[in-house]
């Protein structure tokens, strides 16, 4: 099935200077890139965006992290798109993260992992039109 995913180079990857890298592998790996656009979240959003973390003891922590610098928003679409992508970014925890995967290559901690993506179609369905309207997606 085709599907439409939230991805995030979050502040640490684009800092980095990684934003071209790991959007070759999503092109590479077949993935279509429907919409991109470069952001600095305020606290509002990212608080938003994470609401379901709200309770979580690393909550403030997060928010203050994704609003220290740009992050790089895209809907990605491809064949089971959801999936796909959490297993080409890896495991949360970069040390536990396999091979080849964009948190093993590029992340430093399981705060500061470099990327985002939708963990269900559920997310995807929340986490999509939170960022993007239906006329910026091609
Ligand atoms: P995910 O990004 O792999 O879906 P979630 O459990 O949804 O992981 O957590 C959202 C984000 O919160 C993570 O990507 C990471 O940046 C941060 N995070 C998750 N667990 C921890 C933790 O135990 N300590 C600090 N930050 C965490
Ligand atoms: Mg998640």
């Amino acid at each position: 099935m085709i599907e439409k995913t939230l991805s995030i180079i979050k502040p640490d990857g684009v800092k980095a200077g990684h934003t071209g890298k790991i959007i070759q592998i999503f092109e590479e790996k077949g993935f279509e890139i429907k919409s991109i656009k470069k952001v600095h979240l305020t606290k509002s959003q990212a608080e938003g965006f994470y609401y379901v973390h709200r309770e979580r003891p690393f909550f403030n922590s997060l928010v203050s992290f994704m609003t220290e610098g740009p992050v790089v928003l895209m809907v990605l679409s491809g064949e089971n798109a959801i999936a796909g992508n959490r297993e080409i970014m890896g495991a949360t925890n970069p040390k536990d993260a396999k091979e080849g995967t964009i948190r093993k290559m590029f992340a430093e901690s399981i705060e500061r992992n470099v990327v985002h993506g939708s963990d269900s179609p559920e997310s995807a369905r929340f986490e999509i039109p939170y960022f993007f309207n239906v006329f910026e997606i091609l």
